[in-house]
């Protein structure tokens, strides 16, 4: 395989990297630790590793160095116009440099070798009460499929620990080629009664998807790559992420690890805040008969505040400006949706709710999120079951996440186990 040859060839640099940091260097300090970052959720606390993303506050995220308008440039496309191929950014993600186009096709190969869902997987789901959260029905499916982990048996078997990423790639390829199929047959079991429709293996993982949801607008496929490249990874101190990169850490298989994460990233304050946050533009829009002035808008969103809930959408824990994952989405419905009703109602809100939020005074970002424009999209497309955004964004996120992993087990990163104090020990500080 011409991805595990790549690896093979840079792991052993990379270990002698960290391996001299650690060993030679490892009394450096690298940050301080305030008291109310132990109260505040850990909030820019430095204490995580990775090479594949790194958020910067005010221009966002680049991946392997890379912002999002250079990646969506420079991937390997299906043709010109096209968004790119998902699998050259796995590649991206994986390997540290842009594929080629041989590349990037070779990994869109091993997927479709790899994305045969059990049976069991499919009858496990159908058996679920029919009201049951489309999350919850992904993140059963992840651990259903755990008994195919092929780090777990070789685990069992005795293998050194230098190896441990092989078996962790097997596993990584398997799940994120059968994750689009099994997104899709639940959004096709709760929404459209049932009728599956089966992969095309002429098409690449993206536009897949695209097809097994059944949308029928071609451009619906360029939209699902780019979705699934936007959320891939957000470094590592997300729930998501964080959670999975925990998880993991005990050797725990991919399986296990992940479907914890989507656990996770069906909170409201992480990944649901897409599903909210089409409903609460679709509130303003339901109490002000159609697109709001800004004036309405101002008064929606302080009743929102003045209720004491938080505008979704909007925040971050990192960034200070605004997304440009929200950037690129708000690009895409400017070329492809400029009259739609909702994206008008989006862009009112984009040109209200920051001065609202900086009047406020609480967010310390009043900017908006990749969650804000999201659920605009697919509703344009015909997909108006908000209740499914957050598995997109779980499809999305598997492919950062499962890369995180396959390289925490070939750096032979340990088991994580961070220190607590007693609320006591906080109060002697304070004595000096
Ligand atoms: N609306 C109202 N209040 C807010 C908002 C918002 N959008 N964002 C932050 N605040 C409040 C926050 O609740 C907190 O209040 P309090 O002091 O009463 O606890 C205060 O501002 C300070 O919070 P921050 O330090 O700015 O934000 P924090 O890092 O704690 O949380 C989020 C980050 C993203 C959880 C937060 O901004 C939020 O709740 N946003 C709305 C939900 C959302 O869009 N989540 C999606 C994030 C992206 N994702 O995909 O995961
Ligand atoms: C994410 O993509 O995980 C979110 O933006 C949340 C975060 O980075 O904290």
């Amino acid at each position: 395989m011409l991805l595990k040859e790549r690896l093979e060839a840079i792991i052993p640099g990379w270990r002698d990297r960290q391996r001299t940091l650690a060993k030679q260097h490892g009394d450096v300090v690298i940050d301080q630790v305030h008291m109310r970052q132990i109260l505040g959720g850990m909030r820019g606390v430095k204490s995580l590793v990775t090479d594949i993303s790194y958020v910067d506050p005010y221009e966002g995220i680049r991946f392997r160095g890379h912002t999002i308008p250079e990646v969506l440039e420079k991937l390997p496309k299906p043709s010109e116009d096209a968004m790119p191929y998902v699998g050259g950014l796995y590649w991206l993600l994986l390997v540290g440099d842009f594929p080629t186009e041989e590349e990037a096709l070779s990994i869109e190969a091993e997927w479709k070798k790899r994305n045969q869902v059990p049976q069991h997987v499919f009858d496990l789901l159908k058996g679920f009460p029919s009201d049951t959260h489309p999350m919850t029905l992904f993140a059963a499916a992840v651990l259903a499929l755990q008994p195919e982990s092929v780090f777990a048996k070789r685990y069992k078997e005795g293998m050194k620990k230098t190896e441990y990423w092989e078996p962790m790639l097997e596993d990584a390829l398997n799940l994120t080629a059968k994750l689009p199929v099994i997104a899709a047959f639940i959004y096709r079991l709760k929404y459209k009664g049932g009728d599956f429709i089966a992969p095309d293996p002429d098409l690449d993982w993206g536009a897949n998807f695209a097809h097994m949801m059944g949308v029928e607008n071609l451009k619906y496929r360029d939209l699902s790559r780019l979705y699934f490249i936007l959320h891939s990874d957000h470094e590592s101190g997300n729930v998501s992420a964080h959670t999975t990169y925990l998880v993991s850490s005990a050797l725990s298989d991919i399986y296990y690890s992940f479907s914890a994460a989507m656990d996770g990233l069906a909170g409201p304050l992480h990944g649901l805040a897409n599903q909210n946050c089409l409903y609460w533009l679709q509130g303003v829009m339901n109490a002000f008969g159609g697109v709001p002035t800004h004036e309405q808008m101002r008064k929606y969103a302080w009743d929102t505040l003045n209720s004491g809930q938080v505008i979704p959408g909007y925040g971050h824990a990192v960034l200070r400006r605004t997304d440009p994952r929200y950037k690129a989405q708000y690009e895409f419905a400017l070329k492809h949706m400029p009259e739609f009703d909702l994206f008008q109602t989006a862009k009112v809100a984009y040109e209200v709710i920051p001065d609202v939020l900086k009047e406020h005074g609480k967010a310390k970002n009043p900017w908006p999120n990749v969650d804000a424009l999201s659920g605009t999209l697919q509703q344009y497309y015909g997909v108006t079951e908000s209740d499914f955004y957050t598995v997109m964004f779980g499809v999305g996120r598997a492919l950062g996440v499962t890369a995180n992993t396959v390289w925490a087990r070939a750096l032979g990163h340990p088991i994580e186990r961070p220190k607590s104090v007693t609320t006591a020990m906080l109060e002697e500080e304070i004595k000096g």
